[in-house]
């Protein structure tokens, strides 16, 4: 096992990573921007390091400024946690070549999945249904138009280069498909540099199912099951659930096989997830996503496996440690993303202070977060606040813990999605299972309905809580300590920060 790594994010999965090291015995070294001096993440590492301004682009982005932090502190692996430079190849080619390990794929494996076309021709050589579509870019549109023909419309115009929704198009008819073409090259040109696009027929109201796979250095392949992730809106996933309300054992099964030999087949090393639709009983392979995912911890509570901690002992040369036959599912476990958006307010980013927070407790819960009382939020990275994981022995259970483990949630300064998640707990299409990927644009009517005795409940205790903050905030500070391990004094309440390295490499 490695002694020491660089975990080269922020918020909620830099503290996950954190706690994996911890409990390996890993020494954690942090990065921090500007904006973000005063976070979680920061505290926990053991050490932790400034490696910009603000922006994302002078942080979290510099992939020379990480790999410097990581040579001169003697970190021997980099973890790129999601998002950020997580799935870019050449990234990953820059920490291998600086001699160090990545915790995600080999650059080249994902390189070559992140050509979703390359994609699918892997896959299918491997027997895995895809969508049916072409398995080339095409470059000129009366191609296209022969191929769309083809298949029969609608169709989905996407980005060779792409993923997570971004440039793609929907096409219902002919006439669309020239404007269709010409808008997604263009912003697949911004969003990836790169213009080419392919084309496949358009599943309507499928479900988005994934499957968690681990594979280790060696060629053992498992998979872990899958998460449901239908319920978005606009390409973010806001709850996720496992088991699936729509598999069965052997639909999990035929999945999950897909799922192995599309990894085998690309080459994959590491945890990884593949996204499948599911419609009438039958999947089809989308993408490979070549990182931990936001939602991995549903998986974590239905299979009892540390994603993390598996990702370090991949990543270190040791071979899987569990084989497929014993890989057993329990239970049921749900997950909401709590985001800094109004609910309200169609969603719109909310800044300021969290000036209250309590967090849930209790048996089968689970709180991952990046923030604590007193957090600032900003608009500089992603508006993730923190998840908020529900594990109990069936679905129905698992539907009331989230409602009462919501319920002692208060998060007072912030507006976040908190009413959303308390609005589909008591939906009665979420609570039967039957939804797909429309269901956020099929209930406009979510937040319109009374909040319920749970909402009020929970408001009331936000008001005393409040109360309370406010009689905190006028008692004294409590004179800082001088202890040489850095203990410091906040009012009511101490906390412990680590050294912070004065690094000024830069
Ligand atoms: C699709 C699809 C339907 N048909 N492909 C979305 C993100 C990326 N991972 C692939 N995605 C999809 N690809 C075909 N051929 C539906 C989605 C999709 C989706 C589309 C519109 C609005 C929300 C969506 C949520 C999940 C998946």
């Amino acid at each position: 096992m490695f002694k020491k790594i660089l975990i080269a994010n922020r918020g909620e999965i830099a503290v996950r990573v954190i706690r994996a090291c911890r409990e390996l015995g890993v020494q954690a070294v942090a990065v921090y921007s500007e904006a973000d001096r005063d976070s979680p993440h920061v505290w926990l590492a053991d050490e932790a390091y400034p490696i910009g301004s603000a922006p994302a682009t002078e942080s979290y982005l510099r992939g020379d400024r990480l790999i410097e932090v990581a040579l001169r502190t003697g970190c021997e692996a980099i973890h790129p946690g999601y998002g950020f430079l997580a799935e870019r190849p050449a990234f990953a080619h820059a920490v291998e070549s600086a001699g160090l390990v990545f915790i995600g794929p080999p650059g080249d494996a994902m390189a070559a999945l992140g050509d979703k076309t390359e994609a699918r021709r892997t896959v299918k050589k491997a027997g895995v249904a895809v969508v049916p579509g072409i398995d080339w870019p095409v470059a000129d549109l009366d191609l296209l138009k022969k191929k769309a023909e083809e298949l029969g419309y609608p169709v989905l115009v996407k980005a060779a280069a792409g993923g997570g929704g971004k440039g793609m198009r929907i096409v219902w008819a002919a006439e669309e498909l020239a404007a269709a073409f010409r808008g997604a090259a263009h912003e697949a040109e911004f969003a990836f540099g790169d213009r080419r696009l392919y084309v496949e027929k358009y599943l309507e109201s499928p479900r988005h199912i994934e499957i968690q796979v681990l594979a280790d250095n060696l060629g053992n392949v498992i998979h872990l099951g899958e998460r449901e992730c239908s319920i978005q809106r606009r390409h973010q996933k806001m709850i996720e659930e496992s088991p699936s309300p729509a598999l069965t054992p052997d639909l999990r099964d035929a999945m999950g096989r897909a799922a192995v030999a599309a990894a085998s087949a690309a080459g994959y090393h590491n945890a990884g997830t593949v996204e499948f639709l599911f419609r009438d009983g039958r999947f089809y392979f989308l993408e490979v996503n070549a990182r931990i995912q936001v939602e991995h911890p549903v998986t974590e509570m239905v299979t009892g496996i540390d994603l993390v901690q598996a990702q370090l002992r991949i990543a270190s040369g040791e071979p899987l440690w569990i084989r497929q036959e014993d890989v057993r599912w329990q239970g049921h476990a749900l997950e909401c993303r709590i985001s800094g958006e109004d609910p309200w307010n169609n969603f719109f980013p909310s800044t300021g202070r969290i000036e209250v927070l309590r967090v849930p407790g209790g048996p089968g819960v689970r709180w991952d977060s990046g923030v604590v009382q007193g957090s600032e939020v900003g608009l500089h990275y992603d508006p993730l606040l923190a998840k908020l994981i529900v594990h109990a022995l069936d679905r129905p259970a698992a539907i009331v813990r989230m409602q009462r483990a919501l319920e002692e949630l208060v998060i007072q300064g912030v507006a976040t999605t908190v009413p959303f998640h308390l609005a589909v707990m008591d939906e009665p299409d979420f609570r039967s299972g039957n939804y797909d990927i429309r269901y956020v644009e099929a209930h406009p009517d979510l937040l319109r309905r009374d909040p319920g005795d749970l909402a009020r409940r929970a408001a009331a205790v936000a008001a005393a809580l409040l109360e309370e903050a406010a009689r905190l905030r006028a008692l004294p500070l409590a004179p800082p300590d001088s202890d040489a391990t850095g203990r410091e004094w906040r009012r009511g309440a101490s906390l412990t920060r680590p050294w912070r390295g004065s690094w000024t490499g830069r």
